[in-house]
């Protein structure tokens, strides 16, 4: 775009109040002097018309044959894209409904096809990344995004180490320009907000810091470091499989689970089954699953959550119909009954070479465990590391006592691409959050996968997100 044409489309937004100069936070959580709202651009049709065939003409990377806005206001853009340009588009789904088709994505496509992320404007490239998540869990390539307005404030850097290369319109920077050399803002503020600029150059993106803020030990040397077989084997696992993906496989039959055993047990390193709720069980269940756990090399973990005395517990594991310890590499306990309940779990489990998960944080809103209650869980582990692995954590970085023994695991419950929650309470963070930000060791996903139109894949993008964020971990 020429300058002059930059000058009158900055004075055309400037027209409409797309342009605001005051105090605004930012969802970034930044507050800044200066507020670019095109939202207004919805009632401007010729405008928008004007802006989308220019985001049209900016050159991409990549050929693409499908676009899709980022909700909610370059939607419209998006729109009349696709309308003038005989572009097909897509729509993400900004909450995805637990139930029904759970789509997050909605309009035709085929996994491989490029689609162009469209977008108002780009402070951290947040948002462009919550789209472009579910964009490749199904299988799209996103290799672009074009905006409105770069707020050059970090969010180019962030989508390219991301793999998205930003192609803006025009820049903060210039808006500033024009509206000075208009007289639309004062001297004053044109400094002020120069001087915010130059201060907050780069801004992470939530959930993913430019540098991780956990730094880890590999789990090469955590694997020797620890005493029980089952931890050691299973950091062995997710070294040899690049994998630090647990899949939670709630699905209502044997029959189901197995299935997806199959289709996801390359990419895992360990599946979490609630044996409880399969219709079809039968006693041979937990050899079928073996024979799929060897052959794909993962630990199944039992999410028994056991929470009872001492001596019931001995008899839960070992006995009834499902004869848990028979099959179970893993099984997890709440600690509300005191360590009483690790006594009896061991007492089962330590001669049979298992290990056990203490729940010392909950994903669910509102939950009890925290503060104390984790500290205790810590110490509870800590006093048994023969036959204790590790935890069920949500933000083991921000525990006031952390474990000192390095082998002990942190699996982390209630993970999504997108951040969100479901209707009953669960929340979720996504990956990148979850290793680098909370300081996990696994993602345990469940729904995220299952739901998937093609569950396979998408398990793939949760392995690569998972592994990816770890090896940040460690730089
Ligand atoms: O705090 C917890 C602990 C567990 S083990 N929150 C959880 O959600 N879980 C389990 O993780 C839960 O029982 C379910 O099997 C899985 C999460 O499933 P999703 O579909 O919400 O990802």
């Amino acid at each position: 775009m020429d300058a002059a044409a930059l000058e009158s489309l900055i004075l055309d937004l400037h027209a409409i109040e797309a342009v605001k100069l005051g105090s605004f936070v930012l969802k970034s959580g930044i507050t800044s002097p200066i507020y670019l709202d095109l939202r207004a651009l919805v009632s401007h049709p010729r405008l928008l018309s004007a802006i989308a065939s220019l985001l049209h003409a900016l050159p991409a990377t990549r050929p693409y044959g499908l676009v899709c806005g980022v909700p909610y206001t370059a939607l419209p853009i998006a729109a009349v894209l696709s309308v003038d340009r005989n572009i097909p588009m897509l729509m993400r789904r900004k909450e995805v409904k637990a139930h029904g088709t759970a789509k997050s994505i909605e309009g035709s496509y085929r996994a491989g096809d490029t689609v162009l992320i469209i977008e108002d404007l780009v402070t951290s490239g947040a948002s462009v990344l919550e789209t472009a998540a579910p964009l490749r869990a199904e299988g799209l390539v996103v290799a672009d995004a074009v905006v409105v307005v770069d707020r050059e404030q970090g969010g180019r850097e962030n989508l390219a180490a991301n793999g998205i290369t930003l192609h803006s319109l025009m820049t903060l920077t210039e808006v500033l320009a024009v509206l000075l050399k208009h007289g639309k803002v004062t001297q004053e503020k044109a400094e002020e907000v120069r001087q915010f600029l130059d201060a907050n150059r780069k801004v992470a993106v939530p959930g993913v810091p430019a540098k991780p803020r956990v730094f880890r030990k590999p789990f090469e040397e955590r694997a020797k470091s620890a005493t029980n077989p089952v931890a050691r084997r299973l950091f062995e696992v997710m070294v040899a499989k690049q994998s630090n993906l647990c899949v939670a496989a709630d699905v209502g039959t044997a029959k189901e689970l197995l299935e997806l055993a199959e289709q996801i047990g390359s990419q895992i390193c360990m599946l979490k089954t609630h044996v409880d709720i399969l219709s079809d069980f039968t006693p041979d269940f937990g050899s079928k699953l073996r024979s799929i756990a060897d052959k794909y090399n993962f630990l199944i973990f039992e999410d028994r959550k056991f929470a009872d005395i001492g001596n019931t517990v001995t008899m839960q594991y070992e006995g009834g119909i499902f004869r848990i310890l028979d099959w179970a590499d893993i099984v997890n306990a709440h600690i509300v009954p005191g360590p009483g309940i690790v006594d009896g779990l061991k007492l089962k489990g330590l001669p049979k070479g298992r290990g056990l998960l203490l729940l010392a944080e909950m994903s669910s809103a509102g939950n009890l465990a925290q503060g104390d209650y984790t500290a205790a869980a810590v110490k509870i582990a800590e006093q048994h590391p023969d036959f204790v692995i590790g935890f069920i954590s949500v933000n083991p970085a921000s525990w006031s006592v952390a474990p000192s023994n390095p082998a002990l695991i942190h699996a982390t419950p209630g993970v999504q691409l997108v951040a969100g929650g479901d209707a009953l309470g669960q929340q979720y963070n996504t990956p990148q959050a979850v290793i680098n930000v909370r300081g996990s060791d696994i993602i345990i996903v469940g729904r995220g996968i299952i739901k998937a139109s093609d569950p396979a894949k998408t398990a793939l993008e949760y392995r690569l997100q998972g592994w990816q964020s770890y090896r940040t971990s460690l730089l």
